[in-house]
C-alpha cells in the first residue's frame, strides 16, 4: 500500500485518519488519469523547474527544482488552526468557527466548493496545448507551474470534499474529474471556464484577469466560518499570487515590445506593426475587452438571494471582512448596482445584503485598474499616446443585470444589429486569433532566447539567469 503520509506532503495528520487516507487513495489514480489525459499534452517527460510547496513555514513552502511534472508532490496544505477564531459574520458572529460542517449548510457548502474546485482543472484543460507554442523556456516553465498549482489547488478542495462530506463529497470529487471544459455535454460549472485559451495572449489575459476573480472568491472563502475552508483557502492564495504575476507580466512584457518596435520603426498603424511580426495594441484592447467581461460574469447576478444567503449563514463573508467596520451583519446597509430600464442604465441601491456579488465585483475591478494602469505607463513611457481601457461594467455580459442587453465599451444601450455592427472592432475575431496564432506557430525552446512579439523578463525564476534551462525536454 502506498504510503499517502509520504507521497502526499501533508500537514492534517492525514496517515492518523485512515478513512480520508483510504478515500485519497481511491481518488489519486483517477486524478492522474486526468492529469495524463488533460494535463499539459506530451509534457509528461520534461524536467521542469518547478516550486514544490512541501510546508506552510515560509521556507518550506516554496522549494524549486527539477521535477517530472506526473511526479509532483500535490500535497495537502492548511493554514494553521487558530484555537481562538470565530465567525466573523452573518447571525452566527461571535461563535467559534466550525471544525466539521453544521448540517444545515452541508448541501450548500458543498455547492461553493464544488464551484470553486471546478474551475481548477478547468484551466489546467483550457491550457493543456499552450507548451507547443511557448515563446521561451522561463514562460513554458511559468505556465507548467501554474497548472501543477490549478492541480493542487484541486487536491485542496477534493481533500475537504472527502473528509467533511461523506459519501457525497467521494462522488461530487469524482465528478470534478469528468466534466470537461468546453464538452457540449459536461461542462465545465462556470462560463469562463467553458472558452478556449488558444494562444498565449490570452493565456496571459486569463491569469491576470481570470485568476483575479480567483484570488477574490478565495479571499472572500478564507473568511468563511467553517474553518477548514478557510485554512485551505488562505494557503492556496499564496499560490495565487504567482499566477496574477505570470499573466500581468506576461501582458506587460507584449506591450513593452511592441512599444519598442512601434518607437524603433516610427510606425503606428496596426497593419505596420504587424508586419513587424509583434502584436498591435488595438488588438491587445480586443482581447482584454474579452477577458475581462467574462470574468466579470464569474461574480455572479448582481442581486443574489445565494450570495445573501451564503453571508447570513457565515459561509462566504465579503473581501477583507475582518478589517471592514460595521455591524458584519448588513441589516440596514444598502449598496447601489445598475439595471438597464427603457434604454438607459440606471443605478439603483438594493439591500447590500443582496448585492454582495457586485460588491465583490467592484472590489475587484478597483485591483484590475490598478494593473491597467501600470501596462499604460509602459505606452506612456514610449512616448505613444494609445491607452488601454477597461469596457463598461455592461459590456458583453451574460450574467447579471446586462445580460440580454447590448451594451457598446463606451456604455451606450444598444440594438443588437447595432452592436454586432461592431462586434470585431471590440471583441477579437477570426483575423485577429489567425494573426496571433500565426505568430504562435511553433516553439521557443533555446535557453535565454524569446519570440519576436515579447521582451524578455526583467529577472528569472528564484535568481536564476534567464539563459537558464528552466525546462529539460527528454
Ligand atoms: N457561469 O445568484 P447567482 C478560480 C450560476 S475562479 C455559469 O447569480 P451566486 C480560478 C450560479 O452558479 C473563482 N453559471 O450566483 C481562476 C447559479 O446556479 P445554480 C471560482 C453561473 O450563486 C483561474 C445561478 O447562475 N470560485 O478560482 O450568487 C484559474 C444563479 O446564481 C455564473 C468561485 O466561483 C457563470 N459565470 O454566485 C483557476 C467561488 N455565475 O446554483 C481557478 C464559489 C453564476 O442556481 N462560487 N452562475 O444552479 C460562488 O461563490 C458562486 O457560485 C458564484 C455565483 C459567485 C460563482
Amino acid at each position: 500500500m502506498i504510503n499517502y503520509t509520504e507521497k502526499i506532503p501533508n500537514n492534517i495528520d492525514l496517515g492518523r485518519d485512515r478513512v480520508l487516507q483510504r478515500a485519497l487513495e481511491h481518488w489519486q489514480p483517477a486524478y492522474m488519469n486526468w492529469w495524463y489525459d488533460m494535463g499539459p499534452s506530451e509534457s509528461h517527460a520534461y524536467e521542469v523547474y518547478l516550486r514544490t510547496a512541501v510546508s506552510v513555514e515560509p521556507d518550506g513552502w516554496a522549494q524549486f527544482g527539477y521535477v517530472r511534472m506526473p511526479e509532483y508532490r500535490w500535497g495537502i496544505f492548511l493554514q494553521p488552526r487558530d484555537a481562538q477564531r470565530q465567525v466573523n459574520f452573518g447571525i452566527h458572529k461571535g461563535g467559534p468557527a466550525w471544525q466539521e460542517v453544521p448540517g444545515e449548510f452541508r448541501s450548500t457548502l458543498r455547492r461553493v466548493i464544488v464551484t470553486q474546485g471546478d474551475t481548477e482543472p478547468a484551466s489546467v484543460e483550457q491550457q493543456r496545448l499552450l507548451g507547443f507554442s511557448c515563446p521561451s523556456l522561463y514562460d513554458l516553465r511559468n505556465i507548467f507551474q501554474v497548472n501543477v498549482e490549478e492541480g493542487r489547488h484541486l487536491w485542496a478542495m477534493v481533500y475537504l470534499l472527502h473528509r467533511y462530506f461523506g459519501r457525497d463529497g467521494r462522488e461530487e470529487a469524482e465528478a470534478l474529474l469528468a466534466r470537461r471544459s468546453g464538452d457540449a455535454d459536461n461542462p465545465r460549472i462556470l462560463g469562463a471556464f467553458n472558452e478556449p485559451t488558444p494562444d498565449w495572449l490570452a493565456f496571459f489575459l486569463f491569469t491576470f484577469f481570470t485568476d483575479r476573480d480567483g484570488k477574490f472568491q478565495l479571499c472572500a472563502l478564507a473568511e468563511s466560518g467553517f474553518d477548514p475552508l478557510a485554512r485551505t483557502c488562505r494557503f492556496m492564495l499564496t499560490e495565487e499570487a504567482h499566477h496574477m504575476f505570470v499573466g500581468e507580466t506576461g501582458v506587460s512584457r507584449i506591450i513593452q515590445r511592441t512599444c519598442e518596435v512601434m518607437k524603433e520603426n516610427k510606425i503606428d498603424e496596426p497593419s505596420d506593426v504587424r508586419a513587424m511580426g509583434v502584436i498591435d495594441l488595438p488588438t491587445i484592447q480586443r482581447y482584454l475587452n474579452f477577458h475581462y467581461s467574462v470574468t466579470l460574469d464569474l461574480y455572479g447576478s448582481d442581486v443574489s438571494s445565494n450570495a445573501a444567503n451564503y453571508y447570513t449563514s457565515g459561509l462566504k463573508g465579503r473581501f477583507e471582512e475582518t478589517k471592514l467596520t460595521d455591524d458584519h451583519l448588513l441589516s440596514e446597509a444598502v449598496y447601489p448596482v445598475s439595471e438597464v430600464t427603457s434604454g438607459k442604465i440606471i443605478a439603483k441601491e438594493v439591500p447590500a445584503l443582496t448585492a454582495l456579488n457586485e460588491r465583490l465585483r467592484d472590489d475587484y475591478i478597483r485591483e484590475i485598474e490598478s494593473g491597467l494602469s501600470r501596462w499604460n505607463r509602459i505606452i506612456e513611457k514610449a512616448g505613444l499616446s494609445f491607452r488601454l481601457t477597461l469596457p463598461h461594467k455592461g459590456f458583453h455580459r451574460a450574467i447579471g443585470n446586462f445580460a440580454g442587453h447590448f451594451i457598446s465599451p463606451q456604455g451606450e444601450v444598444l440594438t443588437a444589429e447595432a452592436w454586432k455592427k461592431h462586434e470585431f472592432e471590440w471583441l477579437a475575431g477570426p483575423l485577429d486569433h489567425a494573426y496571433v496564432e500565426s505568430l504562435m506557430s511553433g516553439r521557443v525552446v533555446e535557453p535565454g532566447k524569446f519570440a519576436n512579439w515579447i521582451a524578455p523578463p526583467s529577472r528569472g525564476i528564484n535568481n536564476q539567469p534567464l539563459n537558464f534551462e528552466y525546462v529539460r525536454f527528454n
